[in-house]
């Protein structure tokens, strides 16, 4: 009987995808992606879950955080292994958001967004989502404005994940402003 649950094997799932598929003996492409029998098979063995608690896990997976394409997975987003995204480059809409701590803010203020333990800095379209990113840390929030098309304008670029997520290298703190404090 399976005893993990969906939240826990939705972890374990991210943390080989993203940051450490040798724990299972599997490799990367450069984009990221796996072969997906040999990924379930190995999920399993590991963990005791069935192959029905993997489709499961990916298709109710709120934030849609596995992509399964054909015989192939991978993580959207959120990698700390180089992985090149790239296919998904696309041109940035008007303004991207991202939701962080005050505390972080005293730094980011000078420093800039910077991918920290990411290979990139991840953003969002809409207010709500950056807001949420935010609310699982503890403390005043800030919601920060990037101006994406402005950037891009300047020789930075963007990119979309498989979910929406979008991710870019650094934001300088020139280009960064508050939209809103939560306190
Ligand atoms: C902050 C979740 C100090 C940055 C979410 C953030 C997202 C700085 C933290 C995804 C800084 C990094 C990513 C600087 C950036 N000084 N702090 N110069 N530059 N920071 O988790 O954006 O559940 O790597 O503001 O929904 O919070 O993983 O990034 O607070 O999409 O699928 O350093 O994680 O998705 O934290 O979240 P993270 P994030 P998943």
């Amino acid at each position: 009987m399976t005893t993990t649950s969906d939240t826990d094997l939705s972890k374990f799932m991210s943390y080989i995808l993203r940051h450490a598929p040798e724990e299972l003996g599997l490799a990367l492409d450069d984009a990221g992606w796996t072969d997906y029998d040999v990924f379930s098979q190995r999920v399993c063995e590991r963990i005791g879950v069935t192959d029905d608690d993997i489709i499961r896990v990916i298709s109710t997976n709120s934030k849609k955080r596995f992509t399964l394409d054909g015989s192939r997975i991978r993580a959207a987003q959120g990698h700390s292994v180089g992985v090149d995204l790239a296919a998904q480059v696309a041109a940035a809409t008007d303004v991207l958001y991202h939701g962080t701590t005050a505390e972080a803010w005293a730094s980011i203020q000078t420093a800039g967004l910077k991918p920290m333990d990411r290979t990139h800095v991840h953003l969002s379209a809409d207010l709500e989502t950056a807001r949420q990113v935010a609310g699982r840390r503890k403390g005043p929030h800030v919601l920060l404005m990037v101006p994406a098309r402005q950037m891009e304008a300047k020789g930075y670029s963007f990119l979309r994940a498989d979910n929406g997520v979008w991710l870019t290298a650094n934001v300088p703190a020139d280009f960064l402003s508050i939209v809103s404090e939560i306190a």
